[in-house]
């Protein structure tokens, strides 16, 4: 079988509900059980205001870099197969509270843009909650169309985040 090249992928993990810190460890375990997939590096955790919706729990948001041989649209059926075994419902409101959020940033340099799937993530150069755990773990990536993780992470808001000490419990 025609077997693809490995690819350097990113991906945002969000969550606000059910135990944030300890929904993200587990995805980020899960993320090792991938199909053709190895994680190679993950960010410390954050937590983070709220964007959209204001009424709703801070965040805890981290990033993680998987070297991949699955395509796009597997890799992103894959990580959503991980949302819903977290609880993730997808009939509450857009921008709501989320058990677990996984946003595949960018794969490669790919770019496309298709209802299922756009790349790069449009949210990446004005989302303080991906920045800076992304440019933990990858400064100099570039972002198709925007420049490197580092210059568009100084430019981004840095009051509604913080690093989350190790070992809490939320
Ligand atoms: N989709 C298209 N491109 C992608 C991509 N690159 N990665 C499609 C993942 N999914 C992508 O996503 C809706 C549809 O987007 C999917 O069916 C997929 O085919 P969803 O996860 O079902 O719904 P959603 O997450 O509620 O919508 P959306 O628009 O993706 O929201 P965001 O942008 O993920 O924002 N505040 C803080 N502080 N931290 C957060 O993590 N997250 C959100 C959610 C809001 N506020 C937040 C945070
Ligand atoms: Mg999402």
């Amino acid at each position: 079988m025609h077997m693809l090249a490995p690819v350097l992928a990113y991906v945002g993990l969000g969550s606000n509900l059910d135990g944030p810190a300890a929904q993200l460890r587990l995805a980020l375990a899960e993320f090792t059980e991938l199909q053709d997939t190895r994680l190679v590096a993950a960010s410390p955790l954050y937590r983070s205001v709220p964007l959209g919706l204001s009424d709703q729990p801070d965040y805890i948001n981290a990033a993680a870099a998987l070297v991949t041989r699955l395509a796009p649209l597997v890799l992103l059926h894959a990580l959503q197969v991980i949302e819903v075994r977290h609880g993730r419902r997808r009939d509450g409101p857009r921008w709501g509270p989320r058990t677990l959020d996984l946003d595949l940033l960018v794969y490669g340099q790919t770019c496309m843009q298709t209802p299922e799937l756009t790349l790069p993530h449009p949210g990446i150069p004005e989302r303080s909650f991906v920045l800076y755990p992304l440019a933990d773990i990858a400064p100099g990536l570039v972002i198709p169309g925007h420049g490197t993780v580092e210059a568009l992470r100084e430019r981004c808001d840095p009051h509604s985040i913080a690093a989350l000490r190790e070992m809490t419990h939320e």
